[in-house]
């Protein structure tokens, strides 16, 4: 069973004015469905058919390109669209008390976050991760490797994520990235982004 791009979860206007119309259809029309299409394309006929995204990512051959960019940029699409939407939601009161203990205080996180997306040097992805106990951690990854693959230097499940490729943003914000981190907050879904938290 091959995997699908899936269906974006509102409309391709619905973040704007933070993420403009035309970006959404580009991204996840064009740069998503490709991810996709080349995953396919690279797992066929090999062991890793058959697989969840998740059981290839977190055994990946990091030498095995192909897959880790394509199945990267799958997994890394396919989160970034849920954790955002045109309801913010409501964070769940065990996600802001971790957030509290791990940074201080939701805006300390945001600087964090913000920062960990503003200096990842070229192309590349700022995460909120969990790990099993329950404890949070900021970081960011190149290219789209993320932090489910062994050895990119941060560790636990990503509940949130932001994609700073210029891809992502170049269209409505050329090349002020500050402005379209600031933009994110904007269109963060804390309720999916709970539900990540408590499904850890
Ligand atoms: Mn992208």
């Amino acid at each position: 069973m091959a995997f699908e791009l899936p269906s974006l979860p509102y409309a391709t206007n619905a973040l704007e004015p933070h993420i403009d119309t035309r970006t959404m259809e580009i991204h996840y029309g064009k740069h998503h469905s490709g991810y996709t299409a080349k995953l396919n394309a690279a797992i066929e006929n090999t062991e890793l058919e058959g697989k969840s995204i998740k059981d290839i990512l977190t055994s990946l051959d990091m030498s095995n390109a192909a897959v880790r960019n394509n199945g990267g940029g799958y997994y890394n699409h396919c989160l970034f669209w849920e954790v955002m939407g045109p309801d913010a939601g409501e964070m769940s009161t065990e996600l802001s008390n971790a957030i509290t203990a791990a940074f201080g205080s939701f805006e300390a996180f945001k600087d964090a976050f913000s920062n960990a997306a503003a200096t990842q040097f070229g192309s590349g992805w700022a995460w909120l991760c969990v790990h099993a106990d329950g404890s949070l951690e900021v970081c960011s990854t190149p290219n789209q490797d993320n932090p489910l693959m062994k050895t990119v230097g941060c560790g636990g499940t990503p509940i949130l994520g932001l994609d700073v490729w210029e891809h992502a943003y170049y269209l409505n914000y050329q090349n002020r990235r500050p402005d379209y981190i600031d933009a994110f907050f904007n269109v963060v879904n804390w309720s999916e982004v709970s539900n990540r938290y408590a499904s850890r």
